[in-house]
């Protein structure tokens, strides 16, 4: 049983998960850097440990800190968000081997699918559809050249060890290949400390497209839909929303089908996501799988009713999925904005600062997803993102009226932050339109007018 979980993050995730024990009636742990000891989830907890100074590496990402942490306190598990130790194989082997439960998946399933190359194949072999490329990684230069142009160009190189863009480069034809193919390297030995690459297919303007997956110790496995997650900006996601209003029924059985394919190949237990792209024609290609909860997990919960936060803790609890695939649907539109502390109009540079005034949106439709409040100072050592505004209602139009109304009514004063910018990006005909591809957010900066990003004056 599990009766108390250690919080192995920070901010409005920590929040989130501290909020999920609550309900559930667990005991919580925070853990917390200097840096943070003001910070809400430190405060709401049952109890909170200071495992170091502000620098994730001193703090956050430091396994032994968190397990010496656990043993002080007792956890019974370990709940790690996103980012930091999630997708960490090590850390949840050493979980493993205290005998405290990793809410996640098992230690060799993140390490199968940390292995972007391996997962392609693994996937591949059960049926799911992955975009042409390299069989496995390819680590000699020559041969690199010659599978490229078998492949045919534009190629995307990639990182073996990367995921979610870091590392990749586009190279064009073969004259290119081998400058891009270097820098990738180096990039990929910088930022994994592993320089191994693979190769595919470059796939013009595809839409990102995710499914939700949870997966129960029993062998039921469930997807819970899509989000569509193509407007982002330099490999971050600025706007989220379930339903795609790119998908109809049909594709997303399909898709649906595959992505528990995919899970089902992984032996995947617990809540994980499985990454297509699709082009304009509908065909698509699973691109990778993320074994933790996400980010905009939100938009799911919002769009299906299902609280995936507890479901995690009942997953990895033993408990059975209380539901089946018949029972879920996407009866809501849900669509977030991920508010971030940067100023649009500097190149989106990162605005740390103290918050002297602040107001959340309320009222029907609207969920905000945040650890920070009037008087919190935003800290330089991390992620800008401050806050997850979501807004759901019975349409598309209805949650987007409702996300323009929500954006229109936030007040934060202090720090500069891309509120105007998703203002405007909600009210763009063309994504009003659903036509956003990969490509939007590019083309939305080329065509828009800069005062559009700026802080309106006082009237
Ligand atoms: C691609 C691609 C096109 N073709 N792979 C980016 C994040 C990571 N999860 C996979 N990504 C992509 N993989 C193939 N074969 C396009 C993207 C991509 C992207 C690429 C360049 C610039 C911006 C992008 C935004 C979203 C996805």
């Amino acid at each position: 049983m599990i009766r108390k979980i250690l919080i192995a993050n920070r901010g409005e995730i920590a929040l989130r998960i501290v909020r999920a024990c609550r309900e559930l009636g667990i005991r919580t742990l925070a853990v917390y850097s200097e840096a943070d000891e003001q910070s809400l989830h430190v405060q709401l907890a049952d109890e909170a440990i200071c495992i170091g100074p502000a620098p994730s590496s001193e703090s956050y990402l430091r396994a032994d800190r968190i397990l010496s942490a656990a043993e002080l306190a007792d956890v019974d598990a370990i709940h790690p968000g996103y980012g930091f130790l999630s997708e960490n194989a090590e850390f949840a082997e050493q979980c493993e081997s205290c005998d405290i439960t990793f809410i996640g998946p098992k230690s060799e399933t993140i390490r199968q699918m940390g292995h972007k190359a391996r997962a392609r194949e693994t996937v591949s072999k059960a049926g799911v559809p992955i975009i042409p490329g390299s069989d496995g990684p390819v680590d000699d230069e020559k041969i690199a050249v010659k599978t490229a142009q078998k492949i045919g160009f534009p190629v995307i190189i990639k990182a073996v060890s990367g995921g979610g863009g870091r590392g990749m480069r586009i190279a064009h034809n073969a004259a290119t290949f081998a400058k891009e193919f270097q820098s990738a390297r180096l990039e990929a030995e910088k930022a994994f400390g592993d320089g191994s690459l693979y190769i595919e297919k470059y796939l013009e303007d595809p839409r990102h497209i995710e499914f939700q997956i949870l997966a129960d110790q029993h062998g039921n496995t469930i997807h819970l839909g899509e989000r569509d997650c193509s407007v982002q900006r330099r490999h971050q996601k600025v706007i989220e929303e379930s339903p795609s209003p790119f998908l109809d029924k049909s594709l997303r059985n399909r898709m649906g089908k595959a992505a528990i394919k995919a899970a089902l190949a992984a032996d995947y237990v617990n809540a994980g996501t499985i990454e297509f792209l699709v082009d304009a024609k509908g065909n698509f290609y699973f691109i990778e799988m993320n074994t933790r909860i996400q980010v905009e997990h939100g938009v799911t919960e919002e769009a299906t009713g299902i609280d995936l936060i507890k479901e995690q803790i009942q997953i990895a609890s033993g408990n059975r999925l209380s539901f089946s695939q018949k029972d879920i649907s996407l009866t809501k539109h849900a669509i977030e904005c991920r508010i971030c502390a940067e100023n649009p109009a500097k190149g989106f540079i990162p605005s740390p600062g103290t918050i002297d005034l602040y107001y959340a949106p309320g009222g029907h439709g609207v969920r905000v997803d945040s650890h920070v409040y009037g008087g919190y100072t935003v800290s330089p050592h991390y992620d800008s993102m401050i806050c997850k505004l979501i807004t759901y209602g019975r349409t598309r139009k209805i949650a987007l009226d409702r996300m323009y109304r929500a954006l229109s009514e936030y007040l934060i004063r202090g720090i500069d932050t891309n509120v105007e910018f998703v203002k405007a990006v909600i009210l763009d005909p063309a994504f009003r339109q659903g036509e956003a591809t990969t490509s939007y957010v590019e083309e939305f900066l080329a065509r828009a007018p800069k005062e559009l990003f700026e802080k309106k004056p006082k009237e």
